[in-house]
């Protein structure tokens, strides 16, 4: 399966990597989930980067991006798995010191390609991960079992434990054999367990030659128990109101959009909508609704209403929200009122 670019030219990005120089200082900046993880993995084993940042789409991130690859002195950059179209302003302020490499396949909202900008946009439905495996792999052999993790998690409608392996099939991926299934829920719980610190597992993937050189096993015990914990919390203390689930959880690890994720993609779940709430301050707060009749974004959107200081993002399928933490029953309440309204 090729991809295919909506946006940018392919040739320019070879040309782009041949012409690169030893004294060119090389940034890669990505998303912090398993996609973004394992395209920056993918990358590095090529382009050997200097600096490398995992980030996470909040207010005036891009604004610290410029001012770190600034002070790094960075001539080259990759943004990876991340939408960068709403930032103009921070990518023509790193043009002026720095060429740039965009790889993302989130829904297009503009062509930033320029003289300075290489801007390669695929649809949605071409994992980071395998954009950067159909590119990088044409100049270096790429680990297999690597590629397949990244698009395992980023295609949770697709792929579960049973069907895992069709991945190597369905993307032409050469077969490693390995407890797929187990490495990808591995690798989402070490994320859980260095949150805000991906650089850990990127490192851990790097040193790897396969999954067994991993040796996360005594973390992902410590993940999985609280996983489990709030999996049966779930199945007991969830709120159902027709279709619409909202279940609000407590944490010791970053496990809430596992969790949601793993839930709402069963098939049985498909036509419901899921709001997760993790109590932090602010309240964390993950929506989904696989079959899309519901928009998550408009839902949240709806039940922020009259609340101050909160944000909404995301797709028609998957989308967050922050609320001040006093907030939570209003919040629930004006969910339930907005739900009864889009649902008719
Ligand atoms: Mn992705």
């Amino acid at each position: 399966m090729k991809p295919e670019f909506i946006a940018g030219d392919e040739k320019r990005f070879f040309e782009f990597i041949g012409n690169l120089q030893e004294k060119d200082k090389i940034a890669i900046i990505s998303h912090t989930d398993p996609d973004g993880i394992c395209s920056a993995v993918i990358a590095s084993r090529i382009i050997k980067p200097d600096y490398i940042d995992f980030i996470n789409y909040q207010q005036g991130i891009y604004f610290k991006v410029v001012e770190n690859l600034k002070k790094r002195k960075i001539s080259k950059v990759f943004f990876l798995d991340l939408v960068v179209e709403g930032e103009k302003e921070a990518i023509r302020e790193i043009e002026k010191f720095a060429e740039i490499v965009v790889i993302d396949h989130h829904p297009l909202t503009a062509d930033l390609n320029s003289r300075k900008t290489i801007f390669l946009k695929s649809e949605s439905r071409f994992p980071a991960t395998y954009l950067c495996y159909y590119l990088f792999s044409k100049i270096q052999k790429i680990p297999s079992w690597i590629v397949a993790v990244g698009i395992i998690d980023d295609m949770p409608q697709k792929y579960n434990e049973k069907n895992c392996n069709k991945v190597f099939l369905d993307f032409e991926i050469e077969r490693f054999q390995c407890d797929l299934w187990r490495v990808v829920s591995d690798i989402s719980f070490a994320i859980a367990y260095f949150k805000n610190k991906e650089k850990e597992v990127y490192d851990l993937l790097m040193r790897a030659r396969n999954p067994e050189e991993l040796k996360i096993n005594e973390i992902v015990k410590k993940v999985r128990k609280d996983y489990e914990f709030w999996l049966d919390r779930y199945k007991k203390a969830r709120e159902v109101y027709g279709n619409l689930i909202i279940f609000t959880m407590n944490p010791k690890y970053a496990i809430k959009s596992f969790l949601i994720n793993k839930i709402s993609s069963i098939s049985e779940n498909k036509d419901k909508a899921f709001i997760f709430i993790r109590e932090e301050e602010p309240l964390s707060i993950s929506a989904r609704c696989q079959d899309k009749k519901i928009n998550c974004p408009v839902l949240l959107q709806e039940a922020v209403k009259n609340i101050p200081k909160t944000q909404v993002g995301g797709h028609v399928a998957a989308a967050g929200a922050r609320v001040p933490r006093k907030y939570l029953s209003d919040f629930k309440k004006n969910l339930i009122e907005a739900y009864k309204k889009l649902n008719h």
